[in-house]
């Protein structure tokens, strides 16, 4: 147990830490903040600020505000820190670096004024987002105009909640000030991150005031960019465990695999960083990348998601150890979902899959299956239905792609008669298709294709709907058994 009365890490307590534990280079006092990130939790913090961190000591001007919109539990975790915490890596050689590019942390909720105030101010250049697919307010590709936080926002443009309309709000400000833009990235897991971002900001935007959706269009930039590395959540045992190595106590210590690639489309409006002295990926064409990353990665990922949690299996790595599962997702990465994409220049996609398979099997890292499964009505549609639609469009089988999703069926069915809660935006209608099913295929699946914020693009295909109804068929009671059986058998015959 951390004792209750044990040293905090923070400025004050970092020359004391033990050697091994890495930490600045740089006098964090000289760096100044030129970054606002909405959404400071564990991916943002293993990810783009230890990036940021390493380029702190010769770009001293671009620390990190981290706002979270709507929890103070970051803030008040890191704040009295000073916002620093520590990075685990994971993996055979573990290792441990305090991280000090958070130079502020704020909670919208609680203090709107001091983040509007930091978007206004014009030493901040650059707005960056990990909001996770639902924080985009998206239907489709479109801003969803029904959405309560949208709704809430346009009706008090000035007060928002959201991190659509506070980027707004900034900009706004900025242009009556006179004032440079800021260029907004997106570092979410969607495909053309940056134009959703853009076309929901702009279409807001036009809403509040067409002048201003105007100067957006043509002075904001919306670089796209793809992220990459597998971030467990954090658990008591990182904590503890963290302790012990510093000698101190971090409130809030995140984690990772070893691996972290980020490129970024080099598109920027108001300088930035010099991201390639820190390993970033700058690339003109993204679309590339973000495909591979979302189908050969997220997509198998949601997969062990449903069909290990059906199989009453709890991690990745666990996962990767039943011979049924681990077969069936490197079939599906290699035969259906790696024909499905465009081959990038110097793209080898066997070496890919070779080396994401290798990250699954990473027996440091306890990456819960329960922590994938959330979203999945957000999940899916970016990570698997993409592939469903262009193998339609080709003539190829899609048996294969069918099965995850038919798992998620089963899954929101399981988790609806057990009366546990799902993590996701649309957990109440959810819920109430969970209580209605009944485990005949054909009715089951049509209530889900009811769905058009997942299934619009196949819904009336009925190609899909006879493979989903198969899929879900052939997982029949979804016991451990029956799921092994299905995947066993998944491929074998045409649909
Ligand atoms: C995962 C991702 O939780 C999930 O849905 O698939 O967070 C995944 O670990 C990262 O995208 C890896 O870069």
């Amino acid at each position: 147990m951390i004792s209750a009365d044990a040293l905090r890490l923070s400025d004050a307590t970092l020359p004391s830490l033990p050697g091994a534990v890495a930490r600045p280079a740089y006098d964090r006092g000289k760096t100044g903040i030129g970054i606002v990130h909405i959404g400071v939790g564990a991916f943002h913090r293993a990810h783009q600020a230890v990036y940021i961190d390493s380029l702190l000591g010769d770009e001293p001007d671009w620390a990190i505000c981290g706002v979270s919109l709507h929890s103070s539990e970051v803030r008040d975790a890191l704040r009295p820190q000073d916002g620093l915490y520590t990075l685990a890596l994971l993996g055979e050689q573990p290792s441990q670096r305090v991280i000090g590019s958070i130079r502020e942390l704020l909670c919208a909720r609680d203090e709107p004024a001091a983040v509007l105030a930091r978007l206004a101010d014009p030493a901040v250049r650059l707005v960056t987002l990990t909001i996770t697919e639902k924080g985009y307010c998206l239907a489709g590709d479109e801003l969803d105009f029904t959405h309560p936080e949208i709704i809430h926002d346009l009706a008090s443009p000035d007060a928002p909640k959201g991190a659509i309309g506070y980027i707004v709000a900034g900009l706004r400000q900025r242009r009556r000030a006179g004032t440079a833009p800021y260029t907004a990235l997106s570092c979410d897991n969607l495909a053309d991150n940056g134009g959703k971002l853009r076309r929901a900001v702009l279409q807001y935007a036009m809403r509040v005031d067409a002048e201003l959706a105007a100067w957006i269009e043509s002075h904001v930039a919306f670089p796209r960019s793809m992220v990459d590395s597998i971030t467990p959540a954090t658990d008591h045992v990182l904590r503890e465990r963290v302790a012990a190595q510093l000698g101190c106590a971090d409130a809030w210590p995140v984690q990772r695999e070893p691996y972290a690639q980020w490129v970024v489309e080099d598109n920027f409006c108001n300088g930035r960083p010099a991201f390639e002295r820190a390993c970033v990926t700058m690339s003109d064409d993204i679309a590339g990348y973000d495909r591979a990353k979302l189908r050969l990665l997220n997509a198998p990922h949601s997969a062990l998601a449903y069909l290990g949690s059906l199989m009453g299996i709890e991690t990745v790595a666990e996962a990767m150890r039943k011979p049924a599962l681990a077969g069936f997702v490197e079939r599906l990465m290699r035969e259906d979902i790696a024909a499905t994409l465009d081959v990038l220049q110097g793209f080898d996609p066997d070496a890919y899959v070779d080396a994401i398979l290798v990250r699954f099997r990473n027996p440091d890292i306890r990456h819960l299956l329960a922590q994938i499964a959330w979203d999945g009505s957000q999940k899916l549609p970016v990570r698997i239905l993409g592939t469903i639609v262009d193998a339609l469009a080709a003539g190829r089988r899609i048996e294969r792609p069918c099965l995850p999703v038919a798992a998620w069926m089963h899954y929101v069915r399981r988790q609806a008669s057990n009366g546990v809660a799902l993590v996701d935006p649309l957990d109440e209608t959810l819920r109430e298709i969970g209580r209605a099913m009944t485990g005949n295929a054909h009715d089951d699946v049509a209530a889900f294709l009811e769905l058009d914020a997942v299934f619009a693009s196949v819904s009336t295909n009925p190609r899909f709907v006879a493979a989903l109804s198969g899929a879900y068929s052939a997982l029949g009671d979804a016991t451990p058994a029956a799921v092994v059986h299905a995947l066993g058998n998944s491929g074998d015959s045409a649909i």
